[in-house]
């Protein structure tokens, strides 16, 4: 058996009914397989791969909290550290009633290919929750946040784990995590990014992953001789990357028909009103129902169905495995020739399979969705500097990195052969950094 199949094997036997985080190795080491056929032996012999798939360290705690009606309410806390090869642990923090261990393994997993590609000095990491903060009082919210900081504040550091926002961490959950974090330690460090602009966050990082996944998008078109202006974008999710993906690709003269919450879904034939969409989501924290009052042109659909919508290209930008093998063929019919994951893995193996089988671009996450935690890192470098770099300087900051980290899987995916397999690009050009570093830092 090959070295890469004896590893995968090992993770499905040592992990569990963590099917997530088998289905994020299978990728990642299917496509990475020609690296390590060039030199099986030496990564066999010094077990890289097993380092690779397996944790540096796995964080599991309780997070007893008090609900508004004076019940102790009792949540799983997870962080998970996963490869410190290329630099601190960097990587969200999950609160949704889904999230499990094998959540948090997926994520830190592709955390690590994601951070390696942005080309800062960033390692892996993830954690979260199980908590779920919808219909959650403010006060409740952060007894939660202040709780969980109780544990983790032990584990994390400017220069060892710095942990940011993901579904269900925004803004208002990071104030209270870093408030906690001062209280504890006394000190005003960068230690979570997503940070507001009052106290050390970065403009520009709100609309750091939706703006970065549209700038990222732009340059495979560009490379593939197709314009985005004038096409049709249909996007998943209404939150944070959904939002900041719908504003820039109508900066740049597409128009973007759709948006998706967990009730259901909007087609708005005019382009979605990103004011009123802000307005529903990041102000009210409402349902889409709320957007189909305030746009009464608008279509509000029940339950899933964003993908039977007919357009050029999709965004996927809500979560994972939103987009199966049936919304591939779906979208394909419908005349769709790309798809740009927004999301972390939101696209089935056999979805992503049969979208590169027909011909059609595809960008992994991993990739296209670098530009938050990229972002992420400016934010670190301003905290180190005590400065604040302008919102157009962040942005172009931004837009150069997107750039690059296209430019390089495009290069990687040519000299391995396998020219326009942007999956392949992503999972080896992020490999190949994270495992130089391993080998130069001896057996660790
Ligand atoms: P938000 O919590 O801001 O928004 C998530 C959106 O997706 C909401 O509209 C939510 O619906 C919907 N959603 C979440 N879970 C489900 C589900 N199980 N089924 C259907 N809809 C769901 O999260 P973000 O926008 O920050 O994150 C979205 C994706 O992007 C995630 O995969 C995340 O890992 C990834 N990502 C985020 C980055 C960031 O900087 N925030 C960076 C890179 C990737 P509802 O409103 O009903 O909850
Ligand atoms: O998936 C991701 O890259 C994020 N949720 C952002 C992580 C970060 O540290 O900004």
């Amino acid at each position: 058996m090959s070295y890469v199949d004896e590893v995968y094997e090992r993770v499905v036997a040592q992990n569990p009914a963590q099917p997530e985080f088998h289905q994020a190795v299978k990728e990642v080491l299917a496509t990475i397989r020609p690296v390590i056929d060039e030199n099986e032996e030496e990564f066999r012999r010094d077990a890289l791969l097993e380092r690779l798939t397996t944790p540096e360290r796995q964080l599991l705690f309780r997070v007893p909290w008090i609900d508004d009606k004076g019940q102790v309410q009792v949540n799983n806390g997870y962080r998970v550290q996963f490869n410190s090869a290329i630099g601190p642990y960097k990587g969200g923090l999950r609160f949704h009633p889904t999230v499990t261990l094998g959540t948090i393994k997926f994520l830190g997993f592709e955390q690590i290919f994601k951070n390696s590609l942005t080309g800062l000095p960033i390692g892996g990491g993830k954690g979260g929750s199980d908590f779920d903060p919808k219909g959650k009082s403010d006060r409740e919210v952060m007894a939660f946040c202040q709780s969980f900081m109780n544990e983790l504040f032990r584990h994390i550091g400017p220069n060892t784990d710095v942990p940011a926002g993901d579904i269900g961490v925004g803004g208002r959950e990071i104030g209270f995590l870093y408030g906690q974090y001062k209280r504890i330690t006394d000190r005003y460090e960068s230690v979570l990014t997503g940070k507001g602009l009052s106290y050390g966050g970065s403009l520009a990082r709100t609309q750091a992953t939706g703006y970065g996944l549209i700038y990222f998008l732009d340059a495979m078109l560009k490379a593939n001789g197709k314009d985005i202006k004038g096409q049709t974008i249909a996007v998943s999710g209404a939150g944070n990357v959904a939002i900041y993906a719908i504003q820039k690709g109508q900066q740049l003269g597409a128009n973007v028909v759709t948006c998706s919450d967990s009730s259901g879904w909007i087609y708005d034939p005019d382009g979605i009103d990103v004011d009123v969409l802000r307005e529903v989501k990041e102000v009210n924290r409402a349902r889409l129902t709320q957007y189909k009052e305030k746009r009464p042109n608008s279509v509000y659909h029940e339950g899933k169905g964003v993908w039977t919508t007919k357009c050029d290209i999709a965004c996927p930008c809500a979560t994972q495995n939103e987009l199966n093998l049936e919304d591939a063929k779906t979208l394909k019919a419908n005349g769709c020739y790309c798809v740009a994951e927004g999301a972390n893995m939101p696209t089935t193996l056999e979805a992503t399979e049969y979208i590169q089988s027909q011909g059609m671009l595809f960008s992994p996450g991993k990739a296209s969705n670098a530009g938050g935690v990229a972002t992420s890192a400016l934010e670190m470098s301003q905290n180190a500097e005590r400065l604040s770099w302008t919102f157009e300087e962040v942005d172009s900051q931004l837009n150069r990195i997107m750039n690059n980290i296209f430019k390089n899987v495009d290069d990687a995916a040519r000299k391995y052969g396998m020219e326009g397999n942007y999956v392949a690009g992503a999972n080896i050009a992020g490999f190949l950094k994270v495992a130089d570093a391993m080998k130069a830092q001896g057996i660790v």
